[in-house]
């Protein structure tokens, strides 16, 4: 079908095509050489570098089509849609990532041969099968119970029992089909989140397609023509639907090596959910306040660490379908660029150094370096609220005040009376370890480390980078060299430095 795509793009951009070369050659990494030469030099060897690339194309005559023919008066030449019930590739953004320039024909993307599987902390990715060349995908959307943290559990709607969702993963070039079941008692629809797919194809509910009704399935076809980070979501009565947990991730490598693979490819989803203490569902109504903050659907001390082995090349992919928060998600002990958005890869050359990310709602960010620095790294959101568990916002401000007369006064009323939060919510955290917690709800933040009470929640996990591990199971705590832990400065140290305290 796609031969007929190239009308798409007799198109009156000729200009822009010349530019779009050059950035598409960018983004592919395809080398400077050409650059050097000048644009309409670039443009040739472009070309002659698509045709190379489509050689797979089975209908040949497709080569070099698409985007070439610069300065055969496209100028003039008004857009020519796609013949009615044919679809034509999108070919005008430069943007797009793309290591091909023909999309039919290539066999299924195999795991291990065109790509390293992605991991995905307290998560897996959708299971599929090969039907006739095209891979086929079956998500279930229902109702079920999930546990955000040890101790605290809720109902929520999720694709096939997991929450978040399945990650998919497959290959530029890959012809996939989706089946969605709905067992819901209310209607959806799923939306592919940055994938470019025919218009109805794209899973808005009344829009680009009937609605799914409960009971019945849905089918969605198409072939993945881009590579990259992607996510899907409801895309009927969101605001309830995603706040009931209809997320997940969709990731898609490229047909072919566009840069070293990662050895390790995390995939995380940032979520937040309103679950007050001794309820058993999230609340998608509110507006603010969200108790329980996210990573693959899990609040710490519920995440999973990411396990690296030292010199690892690292990519984590991140992305948002939280209700209404932006997360700044922050690593320590490295910095990081930023590679791609779900609009396409970064250019090498227009990336810049970070240690934190900002994935807005609606974003992913995926992210790139070399585990270099061994040891136990906090990764977390920076917005400090989001780092809490199941916080209420109406706690009375308590910080530095003498409370000892008022608990003695309110030991003769309530004799387990305790006025909370004194020194800060970690003190509290841990008292809330000895106390009766409400039905159905978590500690603030918490678990005990190997150091101390860890006072953190929700969007916060572990990085954990080692050298001699032959597997990537979870390692444990970080075993410390000597004299590398910071400890309590001794007499002599203050003697000697003249510190006086
Ligand atoms: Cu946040």
């Amino acid at each position: 079908m796609s031969e007929k795509s190239k009308t798409a793009m007799q198109d009156s951009q000729d200009k822009n095509r010349l530019k779009t070369k050059l950035t598409r050659r960018q983004t592919l990494g395809l080398g400077a050489a050409a650059l050097a030469s000048g644009a309409l030099g670039a443009a040739s060897t472009a070309r002659a570098q698509m045709m190379d690339h489509s050689g797979h194309n089975m209908h040949g005559s497709h080569a070099g089509h698409g985007m070439g023919g610069h300065g055969r008066g496209g100028m003039k030449k008004a857009m020519v849609r796609g013949k009615p019930g044919v679809y034509s590739y999108p070919r005008g953004n430069p943007f797009y990532a793309r290591s091909v320039d023909n999309w039919d024909g290539w066999e299924p993307g195999q795991p291990g041969k065109h790509y390293t599987p992605v991991v995905v902390p307290n998560g897996a990715t959708l299971p599929y099968k090969i039907v006739d060349g095209v891979k086929v995908f079956h998500m279930v959307v229902e109702e079920f119970v999930h546990e955000f943290a040890p101790g605290l559990k809720a109902i929520v709607w999720g694709y096939n029992r997991q929450f978040s969702g399945p990650v998919i993963e497959a290959v530029e070039g890959d012809r996939i089909r989706i089946y969605v079941t709905n067992k819901l008692n209310t209607k959806t629809s799923v939306h592919w989140h940055g994938l470019l797919l025919p218009s109805g194809m794209d899973g808005v509910g009344g829009l680009s397609q009937r609605k799914i009704r409960p009971g019945e399935t849905y089918k969605y076809e198409w072939t993945l023509n881009q590579y990259g980070t992607f996510m899907y979501h409801s895309h009927t009565d969101t605001m309830t639907q995603e706040g009931m947990g209809l997320v997940g991730m969709f990731v898609v490598h490229p047909r072919k090596e566009t840069e070293k693979r990662p050895d390790r490819d995390f995939v995380l989803l940032l979520g937040e959910y309103d679950i007050r203490p001794g309820t058993y569902r999230p609340d998608p109504n509110v507006f603010s306040g969200y108790n329980t903050l996210t990573f693959n659907g899990n609040c710490f001390p519920g995440t999973e660490p990411l396990v690296a082995k030292y010199g690892d090349k690292v990519r984590i992919r991140i992305g948002n379908l939280s209700a209404m928060n932006h997360h700044p998600v922050h690593l320590h002990g490295h910095a990081f660029e930023i590679v791609e958005t779900d609009g396409g890869i970064i250019p090498p050359e227009r990336r810049h150094p970070e240690t934190s990310v900002l994935v807005s709602v609606g974003q992913t960010r995926a992210v790139e370096f070399v585990a270099d620095n061994p040891g136990d790294w906090a990764m977390h959101c920076h917005m400090t609220h989001h780092t809490m568990n199941q916080m209420g916002h109406g706690i009375p401000n308590t910080i530095g005040i003498d409370s000892r007369k008022l608990d003695q006064q309110m030991a003769s009323l309530l004799p387990a009376y305790m006025t909370m939060g004194k020194t800060g919510m970690g003190e509290m955290a841990k008292h809330s370890a000895h106390m009766q917690m409400p039905e159905n709800s978590i500690p603030m933040m918490g678990m005990q480390g190997p150091k101390d009470y860890i006072a953190m929640g929700g969007l916060f996990t572990v990085f954990k980078v080692r050298q001699d591990i032959t597997s990537y199971e979870d390692p444990g705590w970080y075993n410390d060299p000597e004299g590398t832990v910071a400890t309590v400065a001794s007499r002599h140290d203050l003697r000697r430095d003249g510190i006086k305290v």
